[in-house]
């Protein structure tokens, strides 16, 4: 199997701390590649996956599986001994919904990073800023007044929380995503300090 990721991105982060925690991350090659939206297209990852975003793993018989979440599900059922997405509805609907809003706030960091750093200046919003930024607000406070869950043995959701958390220091470390939120912020120590963080640390 081969990755087309970046270092950069929480989604292809996500992807690869999971590989890590299955044990599977010697199966997975990885090829850098960049991806911007508004930029030169890149036909190469357009070829294997039209939406033209990373992550994308292509199998050994051609077929590319994306988006993050579809590619962790198929990881996830390459190891039956762990279940990293629980099979049970009640279980499963849980922390896939957590999942959701981790991912959703990186989909909200993301987006912030190119509305700032990517957008042309004179053409950024503001207001849509604000109001990215005030979700991110908004979905850490949950997490933090449901830290409980975070207790739970590691899953696809806590995986994706720690991502965000490593995206927010890589990009936005003036933002002080931890004050007021001890509670996720030790969780937070622990989760990055997993070997399937620390071997997944944005270069910058
Ligand atoms: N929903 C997608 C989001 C992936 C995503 O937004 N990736 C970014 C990099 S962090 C990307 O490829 N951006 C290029 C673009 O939007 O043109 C997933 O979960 O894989």
């Amino acid at each position: 199997m081969k990755l087309l990721y970046a270092d950069a991105s929480p989604f292809a982060r996500k992807v690869r701390a999971v590989a890590y925690e299955l044990g599977l991350q010697d199966r997975i090659a990885l090829d850098f590649i960049k991806a911007v939206p508004g930029a030169e297209p890149n036909r190469e990852l357009g070829a294997a996956n039209p939406l033209r975003k990373i992550p994308t793993l292509l199998l050994d018989d051609g077929r590319s599986i994306y988006d993050s979440t579809v590619i962790c599900e198929y990881l996830d059922g390459l190891v039956p001994e762990i279940a990293l997405i629980p099979s049970d509805g009640a279980q499963r609907a849980e922390v896939m919904t957590e999942h959701a809003l981790a991912n959703g706030l990186m989909d909200a960091a993301v987006g912030l990073r190119y509305e700032t750093a990517v957008r042309p200046e004179d053409a950024r919003w503001p207001s849509w800023i604000a109001d990215h930024w005030d979700r991110i607000d908004t979905g850490l406070d949950w997490f933090e007044a449901n830290s409980g869950r975070l207790a739970e043995p590691i899953n696809l959701a806590q995986i994706a929380l720690g991502c965000l958390m490593g995206y927010l220091d890589f990009r936005f470390a003036e933002k002080g995503w931890r004050s007021n939120r001890p509670k996720i912020a030790a969780w937070g120590e622990t989760m990055l300090s997993r070997p399937s963080f620390t071997e997944t640390v944005p270069a910058g």
